[in-house]
């Protein structure tokens, strides 16, 4: 009887730790914008980002307008300060000491997301997919820089000097801060949050599991 309210408990442990894992997707929004430019174009709009469960790819959906047609250095940047602009937003994010790359490269800084493509009338509205970013963790995008640039990132391969640093993409024509998006109130695989919450799950049915083949 003993056996099996515990084997129960362990069940509904694990069960609970797994749904907790899977029904919070996390969002994060960030609206950009950037100067009238002196032909009176503005650069502006939002960026949402969407995360299944801890580890897994980041979903990117872009949607601007105002842009030169063309390609544009798109880039996680490490500050999520405004208060001298674009500018205060420093280089791109980079933990790992990594030199500058294209989003499917190994050598890469976490914030190098590659390059939008603007059409003729100036418009983005695109999803791109990256395996780097994260909205959870110590390494969370949140609260940091979007910075899109005035040209085309070189993604490390040009000869300029700036090519492994920031991909000579140019001045910054818009920017926001991501925040968060989402009524979760714990993501999994924030520090102290779910991730631990499920860690102790797993120790605690390790530990009934123990007790069950001693056959208490
Ligand atoms: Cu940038
Ligand atoms: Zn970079």
């Amino acid at each position: 009887m003993l056996r099996t309210v515990l084997i129960s408990v362990a069940f509904c442990a694990a069960l609970s730790a797994a749904a907790n894992a899977r029904n919070t997707p996390m969002e994060a929004i960030a609206y950009v914008i950037g100067p009238v430019q002196p032909d009176g174009s503005q650069v502006s709009g939002n960026v949402t980002f969407t995360q299944n469960a801890c580890g897994e790819n980041v979903h990117v959906r872009i949607q601007l307008v105002g842009l030169k047609e063309g390609k544009h250095g798109f880039h996680v940047h490490e500050k999520g300060d405004l208060s001298n602009g674009c500018t205060s937003m420093g280089g791109h994010y980079n933990p790992d000491k990594m030199d500058h790359g294209a989003p499917e490269h190994e050598v890469r800084h976490v914030g190098d997301l590659g390059n939008v493509v603007a059409d003729k009338d100036g418009k983005v509205d695109t999803t791109i997919t990256d395996p780097v970013i994260s909205l959870t963790g110590k390494r969370t995008i949140i609260g940091r820089g979007l910075v899109l640039h005035e040209l085309e990132d070189d993604l490390g391969q040009g000869n300029h000097t700036d090519s492994k640093k920031t991909g000579n993409a140019g001045g910054r024509v818009a920017c926001g801060v991501i925040g968060v998006n989402s009524e979760v109130d714990e993501w999994p695989c924030r520090d102290g949050g779910a991730g631990v919450l499920k860690q102790s799950m797993s120790v605690l049915a390790l530990i009934i599991a123990v007790f069950i083949a001693r056959g208490i």
